[in-house]
């Protein structure tokens, strides 16, 4: 019908997304954002600085950010707030790599391919990079502004509900307590939806109040952003007893030795990997509400399902 825009069933029949060179340009407007929001690294104290951009730059996948961008997409136009909120996210994230790799939690040697941060600065000066990291993502998000439905403060509230102690680090500690300890699968999930769930949820959920979505838009993308953070972790678990240390970037293999509790220890392969297909399938169904204009989401829940590392 001339004037009404394509329908949802046309809109299946456009050509596919390439998701490949969308997340190729986002990944590189994110990484020149965050070369402007952190210190260069002659910055005195130079040392800090070194160790933050360290592992800022070392090669991660970048999906937290990729889903900010994804979610303001859904609801609108990606602005600078959204790109800032982006940096935020992967700042924490980072942070809360370098402090797990440290001696006194997972005490790994590798990641992202390279020496963990304590491996080339000391523990001492990878304990401030984490520190320093954390702290710079409210900064950078304190410099946001309010929009007609978001205030600058529910944004900021929003990163620090989603990594203080009732989410991102309760996971850690659940996950810390429970080495070596059997676990139901209740009990992983709770250590699932704080360690991994949270901040993934809160990346759309800040993509998409950065647009200013409308709370129903809110809604879904919670619910979405929920299953892709538990399917992210059960395929987290599953890499890392199927794939290689050279493949992962980290050492692979680490849970089974750590005593971890995880997804294929308790109900085996064939059934992790079941139960990661039937979240994102339930991801998928939280993006109705988008009529197809989510596309860029869905490609990367697809993505994170089929990902080898
Ligand atoms: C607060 C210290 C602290 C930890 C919080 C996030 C976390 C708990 C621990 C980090 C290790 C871990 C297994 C986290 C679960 C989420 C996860 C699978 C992280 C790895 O994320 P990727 O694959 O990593 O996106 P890259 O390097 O690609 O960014």
């Amino acid at each position: 019908m001339p004037g009404r825009g394509p329908t949802y069933n046309a809109l299946r029949h456009m050509p596919p997304f390439d998701l490949s060179s969308w997340l190729n340009l986002r990944t590189a407007e994110v990484d020149a954002a965050l070369d402007r929001s952190l210190p260069k690294e002659s910055k005195k104290p130079s040392t800090i600085h070194k160790a933050m951009r360290y592992s800022i730059f070392a090669g991660g996948k970048r999906m937290r950010p990729a889903l900010v961008l994804a979610a303001a997409e859904a609801c609108g136009r990606p602005n600078p707030d959204s790109y800032s909120l982006a940096c935020a996210v992967e700042c924490i994230h980072t942070y809360s790599l370098i402090h797990d790799d440290l001696p006194g939690m997972d005490n790994d040697d590798m990641r992202r391919g390279k020496p963990t941060n304590h491996k080339v600065f000391g523990e001492g000066m990878a304990i401030l990079a984490g520190d320093a990291l954390l702290t710079q993502a409210f900064e950078i998000a304190a410099l946001c502004e309010s929009n007609s439905r978001y205030s600058h403060r529910d944004l900021v509230l929003e990163l620090a509900r989603a990594s203080g102690s009732l989410q991102l680090i309760a996971g850690q500690v659940a996950d810390l307590e429970g080495e070596g300890k059997p676990t139901s699968r209740a009990q992983l999930r709770y250590i699932h939806e704080r360690k991994t769930s949270a901040l993934l949820c809160c990346s759309v959920r800040l993509g998409g109040m950065s647009v200013g979505c409308k709370p129903q838009q809110l809604e879904a993308l919670t619910d979405f952003g929920y299953h892709v953070g538990l399917a992210f972790q059960v395929i987290d678990d599953i890499l890392d007893v199927t794939q290689s240390s050279e493949v992962l970037g980290k050492t692979a293999g680490k849970d089974v030795k750590a005593g971890k509790a995880t997804y294929p220890a308790i109900v085996g392969l064939d059934e992790s990997r079941r139960i990661a297909a039937a979240l994102t399938r339930k991801a998928f169904a939280a993006l109705k509400p988008f009529r197809g204009k989510a596309t860029a989401l869905e490609a990367i829940a697809e993505y994170l399902l089929k990902r080898d590392h």
